[in-house]
């Protein structure tokens, strides 16, 4: 389906060439699927990868978590991502000053010379997101910043007057590409997206189809409410890369998710 339509008033509001680029791709597959990756090898992301990618839209890692990591061997996850159509979501969680965020973009993994996105908390101040973005800079390449505006895990502290502030701040910088929002919780959801409009993304995490508590307080909701809560782009990870079939795992999400969008659009 033509991506303009699927999406309604989030297309025509968000102009920026990755937001567009992530929508064109999501209309592409029929999925809203974020994979988190959380397998601990490279061979572990790459199986994912080759299992799953046609369901998915974006490909979420933490690249600290790979205990074998060399740069030829994520050089091979990106062609990947590439090969299989998906963004690739650097999910680092940044919080420190500007200048040093920029430098922990290049150190030993090089973020800024592979990913399409980031993740970010405010806590330091906006000019995190510009760290981010003079390091992709620097390697001549662009990218979106999603800032943690809620989080999915029991008792976190991302409510209230700091939420608020990170939308506020937030929607003041064109490099933010969104928000990382509570799937857990479609209220909470509902209250953010009518905060942050349509001019911006709303990312999902603590989503499965098994409704309920996760590991080590992780809460999870419902994809389809999350979508029709607000969400842009459901992120799962053990609910696809524990199943017994990933592949079919995936494929029901992005069902789910994709349905969840042409209902909330009326496309
Ligand atoms: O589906 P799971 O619970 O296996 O994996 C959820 C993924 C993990 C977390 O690091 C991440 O989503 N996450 C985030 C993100 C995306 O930033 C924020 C949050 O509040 N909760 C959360 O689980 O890779």
């Amino acid at each position: 389906m033509d991506a303009a339509r699927a999406w309604g008033e989030r297309w025509s509001s968000m102009h920026t060439p990755i937001a567009r680029r992530y929508m064109a791709t999501a209309a592409r597959s029929k999925s809203l699927v974020c994979l988190a990756a959380d397998r601990p090898t490279l061979a572990g992301v790459l199986d994912l990868v080759q299992e799953v990618g046609e369901h998915i839209a974006a490909l979420k890692t933490h690249v600290d978590l790979v205990e074998d990591w060399t740069a030829d061997g994520w050089a091979e996850v990106r062609a990947a991502a590439d090969a299989a159509d998906l963004l690739l979501f650097e999910d680092r969680k940044f919080a420190d000053i500007g200048g040093i965020t920029r430098n922990q973009m290049h150190g030993l993994y090089g973020i800024a010379g592979w990913s399409d996105l980031v993740t970010a908390h405010l806590i330091s101040g906006p000019d995190i997101v510009d760290g981010c973005h003079a390091a992709w800079a620097d390697r001549g390449r662009e990218g979106g910043v999603l800032l943690l505006a809620q989080m999915s895990s029991r008792g976190n502290l991302l409510a209230g007057q700091y939420s608020e502030a990170v939308v506020h701040h937030g929607l003041a910088h064109d490099g933010v590409f969104g928000f990382i929002g509570n799937g857990s919780r479609p209220h909470e959801l509902e209250d953010l997206r009518s905060r942050v409009g349509n001019a911006r993304m709303i990312w999902t995490p603590g989503v499965n189809l098994a409704v309920g508590d996760g590991a080590m307080g992780q809460r999870y909701g419902d994809p389809r409410e999350a979508v029709l809560a607000g969400s842009d782009a459901i992120v799962v990870g053990s609910g696809i890369h524990r199943a017994s079939s990933p592949a079919e795992a995936a494929a029901a999400y992005a069902e789910a998710s994709w349905s969840a969008l042409l209902e909330r659009t009326g496309a």
